[in-house]
């Protein structure tokens, strides 16, 4: 008896021994290391990657960290994921300049990294991938839109996402190049609202008082416009009638400020990043190629629709 039951102890630890590197190797373990909290944009990516693990918890083991919009704790927090030993890391690089030590280690330890929603100024070998917006082109839209709002002329100012991040300078590029076709508008005023709210609105109040004449603003992202409109009302102005808005993302509330008639457009920017984040860290774990930008396909969206637009807004 005594010695049957040895057997087959022995027997199930050789067998628990053969079955947990498989049931292991079918799990991928995800480093993510987020910006942080600055704008409504960034929340519906983390609850569509924290979301989307959740679902696939059989699968994926997501080790996430908040950086605080400090690059140095994005930084700490990838080489905790490279100590970890874990299959893939993703970035949202809060700046474009200074990922190259780092990534480095990564790539040194043959992690792939999967850069997401900004870029990084790398040499290509050292990401994998950049899942992502053309924040060119969406600059250039924007561009389009304010021009259209205002009939080809008139002075606006420019309210900047966070100093150095990839989506900043890009959409600051696009829409000053396609400016270009357009003498009769002036930018008489640039300034960083950090792509929050908060900033947008005390940028924008001083922006009032410095250039009483403006008749637009463009915002690199909707909370620094939500910001600025609520700025442009304390100021007894009417938002979107006697300052156009343009602003870039498509989250909900800018499409309930153009429904209220406070807002004229937002060029979308999609943040539902997950599913495509996932699928592709899947794909680089089991050592296949990607391409090396995934591109998101987005809208423009206006006053004139919103109203009907609302109900079917995701984030
Ligand atoms: O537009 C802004 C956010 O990196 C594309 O970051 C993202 C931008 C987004 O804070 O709202």
């Amino acid at each position: 008896m005594k010695k049957s039951f040895a057997v087959l102890s022995v027997l199930c630890l050789l067998l628990v021994a053969i079955a947990a590197p498989v049931a292991a190797a079918d799990k991928i373990v995800v480093g993510f290391a987020q910006i942080g909290q600055e704008s409504g944009w960034r929340d519906a990516e983390t609850e569509s990657i924290q979301s989307y693990a959740a679902e696939h918890k059989d699968t994926i083991d997501l080790k996430f960290s908040d950086g605080q919009q400090k690059q140095e704790n994005q930084i700490n927090a990838i080489k905790n994921f490279i100590d970890m030993g874990v299959d893939v890391i993703g970035v949202a690089p809060v700046v474009e300049t200074g990922w190259e030590a780092v990534f480095t280690e990564a790539k040194e330890a043959g992690i792939p990294i999967i850069l997401i929603d900004r870029m990084a100024d790398v040499p290509e070998d050292l990401y994998a991938t950049f899942i992502g917006s053309d924040f060119i082109e969406e600059g250039k839209n924007a561009a389009i839109e304010m021009a259209r709002l205002l009939d080809g002329k008139g002075k606006i100012v420019q309210l900047e996402g966070t100093v150095g991040a990839s989506a900043a300078n890009d959409r600051k590029t696009g829409f000053e190049e396609e400016l270009k076709n357009y003498p009769d508008i002036e930018i008489v005023a640039s300034q960083t609202g950090d792509f929050t709210r908060a900033l947008g609105k005390q940028v924008m109040e001083s922006f009032l008082k410095t250039y009483p004449d403006i008749v637009g603003v463009y915002g690199h992202n909707d909370d620094m416009v939500l910001g600025a409109i609520e700025a442009i009302k304390e100021a007894g102005l009417k938002p979107s009638v006697d300052i156009k808005t343009v602003s870039v993302d498509g989250v909900k509330g800018i499409f309930e400020a153009m429904a209220a008639g406070e807002a004229n457009v937002t060029v979308e920017c999609n943040p539902l990043l997950g599913p495509q984040f996932f699928e592709t860290a899947f794909k680089l774990a089991a050592g296949e190629e990607v391409d090396k930008w995934i591109k998101s396909e987005e809208g423009i969206y206006r006053q004139e629709t919103a109203a009907e637009d609302l109900p079917n807004r995701k984030y």
